[in-house]
């Protein structure tokens, strides 16, 4: 953040993220608030920039029609001893050119111009005599309330008697306590006070400004029908009408006001990486992951042990179903799933028994409760909302997910070779069982005797090669049964590690759109609207 305060448009701008980022995080009256004050300023700021418009408030009888009239030097207000004089806003200007947009907006009808400016610096201000801001008539009420929000600067008049009042002090000046750039406070009749009292109630005036938070305050003693420090309040509009800055003050210490009653979202903290591969890992499991593995490596096994297993008994295998075609994910039907309509392609497995739900429920509330540590309560409420959202979509996103991901299903090339031998070995044993059998049976039968030819040299001299090639096609058999189980095993345990990392790939990317991005908003959302506040409110 830079050490320069914010511009005006800064501030708004702010405001109005806070407005809209904090949509449903935010009291909805306080939203509704700022929304106005945005209008307002707005509204404002698009009219007449050279004017400055100060209004005069205060109880009734402190004499600010009095006091206006004594700044006009003419009887433009009508003052009287009756209680309440004043029902409408009176504005008078010295230049009016670009003013009556402003008074239109500004709703005031009654309208005086006059020639000789209250200050020689003043010469595009509109002084506005008002009703009295707490009167026991509601129409006079509402126009100075509302006044009281619109107008540039405010001049609060008091008067000796009245001037400690509890409800003005308490529900009209203080709530303006970060106006006090655009305050003048004016204790009026002070011809009524004996010269020796004045001091102290100038005093008594001025601390209580500072307990009602504008220390900084000018607080002036005139008398409206004496004319004294009539002169020194001119001087003090003059320098309100000089300060070209009147109207955007005004319109920061509104949004500073405004913002400071905006509670903080409190600091959310960055996301963990490793909750969110907790998470992923844990919706992995509630989700299936390990079982699909487990299923790839048996359906291999029981694939292999089929094509290179002994062949006279290798056809039971058949008999038992694919584990992966159990849920569902059988090799036949991943091949054609490329352009398929998704939806068809959800898997046999149970759309998350109760007890997985319940595993993923935790996972992402835990989650979501993580990451919502030191976020303020509707915050952390709409994190958990988003949790919320996601546990709705998970079931089905990820039994799609899992679905969609191609597993490593298909046979190895050695199966075939393997395969064949096998079918070779007990071809050749076949036929050197025939040739022993043939060569005892032949001659019962009156046929021509067979020979067995047998080896002529070397250690297995003297052996029948039929004999021979039996033992071999058994040897070969059990030999390659072995080489084929271990490596059966070893690539069915690679596949389940593949699997699960695939798998666990699909699940992350649904924990991602679902879970994480979600939480992941809220968080940033949370922290745009304590930027900004703390830029409206500086
Ligand atoms: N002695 C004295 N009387 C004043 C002074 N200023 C106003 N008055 C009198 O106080 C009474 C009320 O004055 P107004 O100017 O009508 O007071 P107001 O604040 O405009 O009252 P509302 O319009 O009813 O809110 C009148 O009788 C004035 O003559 C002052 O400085 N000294
Ligand atoms: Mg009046």
């Amino acid at each position: 953040m830079s050490a320069a305060k914010p511009t005006l448009d800064e501030r708004i701008a702010a405001l109005r993220t806070v407005t809209e980022a904090g949509a449903g995080r935010i009291p909805s009256a306080i939203g509704d608030e700022a929304a106005a004050l945005l209008q307002q300023a707005e509204a404002r700021r698009s009219r007449s920039p050279e004017h400055t418009v100060v209004g005069v408030f205060g109880a009734t009888g402190s004499g600010k029609s009095s006091l206006v009239n004594a700044l006009v030097g003419d009887e433009v207000a009508k003052a009287h001893v009756r209680r309440p004089t004043t029902s409408q806003a009176l504005a008078v200007t010295w230049d009016a050119t670009g003013a009556a947009e402003l008074l239109d907006w500004l709703e005031i009808r009654e309208r005086v111009e006059r020639t000789q400016p209250v200050d020689p610096r003043a010469g595009k201000l509109v002084l506005v005599d008002l009703p009295d801001v707490d009167s026991i008539e509601a129409g006079n009420r509402a126009i100075a309330e509302r006044l009281a929000g619109q107008v540039d600067a405010l001049l609060w008049v008091v008067d000796p008697q009245k001037y400690a009042d509890d409800v003005l002090h308490a529900q009209f000046i203080a709530p303006h306590a970060r106006h006090a750039e655009v305050t003048l406070v004016v204790l009026n009749q002070v011809d009524l006070l004996a010269a020796r009292d004045r001091a102290s109630v100038v005093a008594s005036l001025q601390s209580i400004v500072s307990r009602d938070g504008l220390p900084r305050a000018r607080v002036l003693s005139v008398s409206a029908r004496t004319l004294e420090g009539i002169d020194a309040l001119r001087a003090a509009i003059g320098d309100l009408a000089a300060s070209k800055a009147v109207r955007d003050a005004r319109l920061t210490a509104d949004v500073q006001t405004l913002a400071a009653r905006i509670d903080d979202p409190g600091s959310a903290a960055r996301l963990d990486a490793k909750a969110a591969l907790r998470v992923r890992d844990e919706v992995g499991t509630a989700a299936g992951v390990e079982v699909v593995a487990a299923a790839v490596a048996s359906s291999y096994r029981k694939r292999a042990a089929q094509v290179t297993g002994w062949p006279l008994v290798s056809w039971i295998g058949r008999l038992r179903a694919d584990p992966l075609t159990r849920l569902g994910l059988g090799p036949k039907r991943r091949g054609s799933d490329k352009n398929d309509d998704p939806d068809v392609h959800r898997t046999s497995m149970p759309l998350l028994s109760a007890g997985a739900q319940a595993k993923l429920s935790l996972a992402v509330r835990s989650f979501a409760d993580t990451a919502a540590t030191g976020l303020a309560g509707p915050w952390k409420a709409a994190v958990r909302i988003a949790a919320e959202g996601a546990l709705d979509k998970l079931p089905a996103d990820l039994d799609l997910a899992i679905a969609r991901t191609s597993l490593p299903a298909r046979g190895s090339w050695w199966w075939a070779i393997i395969g064949i031998v096998q079918w070779v070995t007990i071809v050749a044993g076949v036929l050197g069982a025939l040739w022993l059998v043939g060569a005892s049976l032949l001659p019962t039968f009156g046929m021509p005797t067979l020979l067995i030819p047998r080896v002529e040299s070397g250690p297995l001299a003297g052996w029948a090669i039929p004999t021979l090639v039996i033992i071999a096609a058994v040897l070969v058999g059990v030999l390659l049964g072995i080489i084929s189980a271990v490596l059966s095993a070893l690539t069915a345990a690679a596949r389940r590690r593949r699997t699960r990392k695939r798998l666990l790939a699909s699940v992350d990317e649904v924990v991602q759109r679902d879970v994480v991005q979600p939480v992941t908003a809220e968080l940033d959302r949370a922290r745009a609207v304590a930027a900004a506040l703390g830029v409206a409110r500086r």
